[in-house]
């Protein structure tokens, strides 16, 4: 087992990686930036190191400096969190080449996974679900229009080099294929400096489903149930819950295991999250994340497996404790992000925190790194807290967190507690009927009439 584990990561994420490793008699090393020297992990770990000034490129992205405080503070292994270099396959070879174990998959499912083509390929081939589309990166917009056929419209067009939502032109119809083309291939090109695009069956109101995994190095895989992340605003989530209120008990067996099978037949190592598109009955792969999630405390809640301990285990070369069998998922967790940002504008709202109370109770977690003194830096993420909630149902769930919401103390800056306060009282919200689209049409309809009764 690892002596001394540093954490080459900041925040929320950083202190929870810090209270894993004290609770497993692990020491801790935390780098940081001249920003974070009064950051909460910085006065948790055993020790730190600042790696340089508050951009990121010259701090939490400097892999020499980095592996420099690896080696003078004599770690065993390294812990990327989450972002940052966290899916950055040249620096977890880099970790390995230098002697430390990288608490994370292999550089090679790293790169395999992190490559979109490579990763529908290698999912393909290993029997998941895939969106209907073009084999590969379309040639021209004749092929494009032809495929476009084969599969009906509506299709979406992709850049293989966008994300996150970047690089999609929808084209509703054989008419308007060859100008959504060109749009698509000329705006990839200015914006990403590559123009190729592939396109898919267009899905108009699915759900996000991910699919915790996790796997070790004696060929063994289990999944621990789905998070349902489609409460969601311009790529970024704000409400995530566990287990879904769309899914079927049949349905999660069906998908947890198919991507169970899948990472176990890839012989990976630790945890990953397989992300899909639901609509209809039917699941559509979208992509893996090889890293641990942001919102996996609503998977530890309903599995009551520590997430961070199986990966430091699992990367110390232990087996899994546990085999299929034994996940049980138990009741329904919530997870709101809180981030420093005004709850209707969204404008970022950095600064001293004056006044801080965490709500506390039976089935409440507050995960954040802040405290009363701290002021959040305006160079990084919004993300100041995670509120998870959890109770034996889900309506119990959404009675605690609206309890626990109101009990929540964050002054002097603006956070979006109000948002999600508001969120959770909507019917539609409350009935779990919503789609990846809900929230963005349920503020702009908020907007729209807050402006009709202004004028
Ligand atoms: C889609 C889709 C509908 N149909 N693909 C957005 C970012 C990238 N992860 C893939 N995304 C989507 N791909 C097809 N064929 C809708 C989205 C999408 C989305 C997906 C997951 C979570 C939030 C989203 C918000 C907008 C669009």
């Amino acid at each position: 087992m690892f002596k001394k584990i540093l954490i080459a990561n900041r925040g929320e994420i950083a202190l929870r990686i810090v209270r894993a490793c004290k609770e497993m008699g692990i020491e801790s090393v935390v780098v940081h930036s001249t920003a974070d020297a009064n950051g909460m992990a910085v006065r948790m770990a055993d020790e730190s190191v600042c790696i340089g000034p508050a951009p990121s490129r010259l701090s939490y992205l400097n892999i020499p400096a980095i592996l420099s405080a690896a080696t003078v503070t004599g770690a065993d292994a390294i812990h990327p969190g989450i972002g940052f270099l966290a899916e950055n396959e040249e620096f977890a070879r880099m970790v390995e080449e230098h002697g430390f174990t990288f608490i994370g998959p292999s550089p090679e499912h790293i790169a395999k996974m992190g490559d979109k083509a490579v990763a529908k390929d290698t999912v393909r081939e290993l029997g998941l679900p895939l969106i209907p589309g073009s084999p590969g990166i379309l040639s021209s917009v004749e092929e494009g229009l032809a495929i476009a056929k084969e599969v009906g419209f509506p299709v979406l067009i992709k850049a293989v080099a966008g994300g996150g939502g970047k690089g999609m032109k929808v084209a509703r119809s054989e008419d308007e294929f060859a100008s959504s083309y060109s749009m698509a291939t000329s705006e990839a090109k200015a914006a990403f400096g590559n123009g190729d695009v592939y396109l898919e069956k267009y899905l108009p109101d699915p759900r996000h489903i991910e699919i915790q995994l996790l796997g070790d190095t004696h060929g063994n895989a289990v999944h621990l149930g789905e998070r349902d992340c489609s409460i969601q605003r311009r790529h970024q989530k704000v409400i995530e819950e566990g287990p879904s209120p769309a899914l079927t008990p049949e349905q999660r067996a069906y998908i947890g295991n198919l991507a169970a099978d899948c990472v176990r037949k890839m012989g990976y190592r630790g945890v990953g999250t397989m992300e899909f598109l639901f609509q209809d009955g039917e699941f559509y792969f979208l992509e893996m994340n090889t890293r641990l999630q942001v919102e996996h405390p609503i998977t530890e809640m309903i599995t009551g497996v520590d997430l961070v301990r199986e990966q430091i285990l699992v990367a110390a070369g232990e087996p899994l404790p546990f085999a299929q069998e034994d996940i049980k998922i138990m009741g329904h967790a919530f997870e709101c992000r809180i981030n420093a940002e005004h709850p209707e504008t969204f404008i970022p709202s950095p600064g001293k925190i004056t006044r801080f109370h965490a709500p506390g109770g039976l089935g409440v977690r507050m995960d954040s790194a802040i405290y009363e003194g701290y002021s959040v830096p305006p160079t990084y993420d919004s993300l100041v807290a995670k509120l998870i909630v959890h109770a034996k149902t889900r309506e119990e769930a959404l009675m605690r967190v609206a309890r626990a919401l109101e009990e929540c103390v964050i002054e002097r800056i603006n956070t979006t507690i109000p948002l999600h306060q508001r969120i959770i009282e909507v019917p539609q919200f409350r009935a779990g009927d919503f789609n990846i689209h809900w929230l963005e049409r349920y503020l702009a309809e908020q907007e729209a009439e807050s402006r009709k009764a202004a004028s």
